[in-house]
């Protein structure tokens, strides 16, 4: 008797424990969705559809190279022009010339998603001091970023434009934790 009711007793216990592992499971992803929903924890993943940990794994590496590229600017540039330009974040900034250039180097921060090609257009003209920008480029301004650093200058035919941004290095630190504070992953 208890040889066939043995067993049925024990598919009966397992399928019980199976359907409680599924409904735990499914409370499980319930909460912290609800957290996201309710309490707004980050803006950011409400922004944009939700990246699956496989999508995270396969362009982890290709997301930490590109915070790492938009952490230093070394534009060299060919053109005419003559401009003279020196920043520390964009409160404490300055710039005065004109310049058109195709430039060959690390373009700097992206400020975006897409990647910066390596070789451009830029161009700039006018003056900007701090916060006060009378400077223009025709669609090909130099872009920097919030707080970078650094300097530039054109003369004749030549010009370089070297930069930091400390923001973009506590990016790419913080990427490697998977936290994204540029939002600018792929
Ligand atoms: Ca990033």
């Amino acid at each position: 008797m208890n040889f066939e009711g043995g067993p049925g007793l024990r598919e009966l216990a397992a399928a019980l424990v199976l359907v409680a592992a599924l409904a735990s499971e499914a409370r499980a992803h319930d909460v912290p969705h609800h957290h996201h929903d309710e309490g707004g924890v980050t803006e950011l993943e409400e922004e944009r559809p939700e990246r699956s940990t496989l999508h995270e794994v396969i362009l982890y590496v290709p997301n930490r190279v590109l915070d790492l590229l938009d952490v230093v600017r070394a534009r060299v540039r060919i053109g005419p022009g003559i401009a003279v330009g020196v920043r520390a974040t964009q409160v404490v900034d300055l710039f005065i010339g004109s310049y058109n250039s195709l430039y060959v180097g690390l373009p700097g921060p992206r400020g975006r998603r897409l990647p910066r090609s390596p070789i451009g257009v830029e161009d700039n003209h006018g003056v900007e001091v701090s916060i006060i920008d009378g400077a223009t480029g025709f669609g090909f301004a130099p872009e920097y970023g919030p707080a970078e650093v650094g300097a530039g200058a054109q003369v004749a035919l030549g010009g370089i434009d070297l930069g930091v941004e400390p923001w973009e290095a506590i990016d790419l630190i913080a990427g490697f934790f998977m936290i994204d504070l540029r939002d600018d992953d792929l």
